[in-house]
């Protein structure tokens, strides 16, 4: 079964429910639910990416790897933007990492929730100021999939992975807001790694907007990165 979340804003709500037909129409979806309300299952389409929140409160997973153009760890107000800091903060999950961020990270060491349960590993070099010193982020551009290996000793075997499709470049089109880095094959590569190297419970296709419909490369992502799911998740 397949959980189609039409949360968030008209635009989101609107693009996962072109994503459910899109997908039903391929032949990669038998059984499929459209809700706003977050159920149990293994595989999830998500509009606006705070509805991760809601499907982590259901699951209890204690790890989050999240591949993301943002940290989504802003703290001022709940939404796309700060979900994962809330469910960090709130005790929903434990540890999470980003892989794929260009923006909303962390330079110095104000909060211990950044350095202690976070992990991020940024599309480009980026530094830090740990202890009074500039450190380099490891990051995809000069580790590659190493970042994965890193991942997997700080969160542990057993994850929830969400997959915020604005971690592709702006070409793509599928997210409301800014873009990121990843081309579709870098992020097919980045994916498969990690179902090699964790236990995935479940996993999330997040921030799907009605841009989708009229691109045709963010269709193409779309199928590719939900095929290969559907064939390590079942
Ligand atoms: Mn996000």
């Amino acid at each position: 079964m397949v959980t189609f979340l039409a949360v968030g804003e008209k635009p989101n709500r609107e693009g996962v429910i072109y994503t459910a037909k899109l997908l039903k129409r391929e032949g990669l979806v038998d059984d499929y639910v459209i809700t706003e309300k977050p159920r149990e299952d293994k595989i999830y389409v998500v509009g606006d990416h705070s509805g991760t929140y809601g499907v982590l409160q259901v699951l209890k997973v204690r790890s989050v790897l999240s591949i993301d153009a943002h940290t989504d760890l802003m703290q001022d107000y709940f939404d796309h933007a700060s979900w994962l800091a809330y469910a960090l903060r709130d005790g929903i999950v434990e540890r999470a990492s980003v892989i794929g961020a260009v923006l909303m990270i962390p330079t110095t060491e104000r909060t211990k929730l950044w350095t202690k349960s976070v992990k991020i590993f940024p599309a480009l070099p980026r530094t830090r100021r740990v202890r009074g010193r500039w450190r380099r982020y490891i990051n995809l551009k000069q580790h590659g999939l190493f970042v994965v290996d890193e991942a997997r000793r700080f969160l542990g075997d057993e994850i929830y992975l969400t997959i915020d499709l604005d971690v592709l470049r702006p070409e793509y089109r599928i997210a409301r807001f800014q873009h990121g880095e990843l081309t579709l094959r870098e992020l097919l590569e980045i994916i498969e790694e990690i179902f090699k190297r964790f236990s995935v419970v479940a996993v999330d296709i997040a921030e799907v907007s009605d841009r989708v419909a009229r691109s045709k490369l963010g269709r193409r992502a779309l199928i590719e990165v939900f095929s290969l799911i559907r064939e390590v998740m079942g």
